[in-house]
């Protein structure tokens, strides 16, 4: 019987991958099906969340691989190339390449067509495959991509499933939902602020611990180094949006308690994130988001937390129910100590304001190695 998905399957399963995500394409709903029961998987709700989610389980110690149409390779460049190849870290990307092969949808054709052009430029290697006779190269990228810890696409082109019956075998696969209780958003008074960023981190840093950390990009990962550097904290340099990302995905893959320092405006350029952490619904994981209503890391320009959105309520409508929202240091102490739970979302306010930490002394390289030592228990 001729099966191209199961083949593929086959060589990923020797190669060692130990943690998938995926966006789907009609192309490879097949595949995905089978993708979804061989291994951990994670649904995403946007492509590039994926590459933190990947970035996470690498940090933990997997060979995560990606399963997205070539659309979403548009929404995931920054993070791929600032935060996966600039820490060296291994990502596979099957890419449903659409555009080339009996296409019918004409939006398909500017992402499909370009996207080697758009690799190239963006550096990053790849293999095109058309067939399963193909496979044999992608067994041996696979195994060097991982042994180097380096990001390879393959690019899928519709023909490498045609006459495939594989789609005959596979009963509609019963996908099951975890569904969160979803509570009734309250109607919160409006509390005024009066910490700083600063004071919010120092005031939750006796309480990190023994936890792994991982703290937005910018201003807020100077403080916490200031604050509290311990080695199992992951400072972000960069890719903004993926920090609670990061923080799912070590929690999805370790027993490690996470605490992700997180920012409004970070939480708002990709807040899907937040219905992926309800439905995965990890226990150990508590997500500060430090709401300054501002991007204080690039001069406080006001963010839609300004009088507009209120992230407490933004975690509780996508199901996230143990939620709280703190204005002092007390509240925010006994937030963090809460023997409850999670997924935990705290909501703290803060006034706008930077203090005058330094730059952290270490290296993208050294930051991501202590966080792995952490993890894997070493
Ligand atoms: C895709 C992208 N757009 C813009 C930036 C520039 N940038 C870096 S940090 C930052 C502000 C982050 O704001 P927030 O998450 O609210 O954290 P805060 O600094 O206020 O604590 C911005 C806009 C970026 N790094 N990446």
């Amino acid at each position: 019987m001729f099966n191209p998905e199961a083949e593929l399957i086959s060589i990923l399963k020797t190669a060692g991958v130990g943690f998938t995500a995926s966006l789907p394409c009609e192309k490879i709903k097949v595949l995905l099906e089978m993708i979804g029961s061989s291994f951990q998987h994670l649904p995403l709700t946007r492509e590039e969340e994926g590459v933190g989610i990947c970035a996470g389980a690498a940090l933990a110690g997997r060979r995560p691989a990606m399963f997205v149409q070539s659309s979403g390779i548009g929404n995931m460049l920054n993070a791929l190339l600032s935060l996966t190849q600039f820490y060296e870290l291994p990502l596979a990307l099957f890419v449903s390449q659409r555009g080339i092969y009996k296409e019918r949808i004409a939006a398909q054709l500017p992402m499909g067509q370009r996207l080697p052009g758009i690799l190239r430029g963006a550096g990053i290697p790849f293999t095109p495959v058309s067939s399963h006779r193909d496979f044999g190269k992608v067994r041996k990228k696979l195994g060097d991509l991982y042994a180097q810890n380096r990001v390879h696409a393959f690019l899928l082109s519709p023909s490498t499933w045609e006459g495939s019956e594989a789609g005959t075998l596979s009963e509609k696969a019963a996908v099951r939902r975890q569904t969160s209780e979803i509570p009734r958003a309250t109607v919160q008074k409006r509390i005024r602020p009066r910490l700083t960023r600063m004071d919010i981190i120092r005031s939750i840093a006796p309480h990190l611990a023994s936890k792994a950390v991982v703290c937005n990009l910018g201003i807020p990962s100077k403080e916490l180094y200031a604050a509290r550097h311990q080695p199992s904290n992951f400072y972000m340099l960069g890719s903004m949006g993926m920090v609670t990302p990061i923080g799912l995905g070590i929690s999805l893959c370790t027993g490690k308690e996470v605490v992700v320092i997180d920012g409004d405006g970070s939480i708002l350029m990709n807040p899907g994130t937040l219905a992926t952490i309800a439905c995965s619904s990890p226990r150990n994981l508590t997500i500060v988001g430090i709401d300054n209503s501002a991007y204080g890391s690039t001069g406080n320009q006001p963010t839609l937390t300004d009088g507009c959105i209120d992230l407490e309520n933004l975690a509780r409508g996508f199901g996230i129910s143990n939620t709280v929202k703190v204005a002092t240091a007390k509240d925010l102490r006994a937030a963090m100590k809460g023997g409850e739970k999670g997924p935990r979302f705290i909501h703290a306010l803060a006034v706008p304001g930077n203090s005058d930490s330094p730059n952290i002394p270490l290296g993208h390289i050294a930051i991501k190695e202590q966080v792995m030592r952490f993890l894997s228990g070493r």
